[in-house]
């Protein structure tokens, strides 16, 4: 299964000391995961019990997952130890951690997989070599997390200093 993480590259300041390599250390995780918390839709409100259709899908049978299904996350933490984790806005849901990057800077990825499958990380917004695309058929075996082994990749930002931010905008 390819879990497909959503990274955003901001921009901060510009007034800038110079460029530096940023590194993020971030483990991959299973947790048990509610894909419909509550009792009721979202949208229409009407409870699921009430729902034709939810009852097929939320209950778990020998065909269906139910409601509450294992998922791995991408969490990032301090260090190499990968014992604290590094707090994220609550909006990020069950996201990865937010990347960031400033003109000129490179960065580091330390991915460690906890999990219990072969996983990866794919970039957006950022250059890289083959060898740092996680795209998991371009370069067999080098490009995806074995489960508890450590794989590392390394993305350039692309932010140019036309389009990077001013001296007036917020950091
Ligand atoms: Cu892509």
């Amino acid at each position: 299964m390819k879990l497909f993480l959503l990274i955003c590259l901001l921009v901060s300041c510009c007034c800038r000391v110079g460029a530096v390599n940023r590194e993020y250390y971030i483990g991959i995780r299973e947790t048990v995961w509610n894909y419909a918390p509550g009792n009721a839709n979202a949208i229409s409100g009407q409870l699921f019990a009430e729902e034709e259709q939810a009852e097929v899908f939320l209950k778990r049978g020998p065909h269906r997952i139910g409601n509450t299904y294992k998922k791995a996350i991408y969490i990032q933490y301090t260090n190499h130890l990968y014992d604290v984790i590094v707090e994220k806005p609550s909006w990020l849901g069950f996201l990865g951690p937010i990347i960031k990057g400033e003109v000129g800077d490179s960065i580091t990825i330390h991915l460690k997989n906890f999990a219990s499958r072969n996983y990866t990380l794919h970039p957006h917004g950022v250059r890289y070599t083959k060898e740092n695309e996680g795209k998991l058929d371009s370069i067999p075996d080098q490009n995806l997390s074995k489960v508890n082994r450590p794989f590392e990749c390394k993305w350039y930002s692309s932010i140019r200093e036309k389009t990077g931010q001013v001296k007036r905008d917020l950091n």
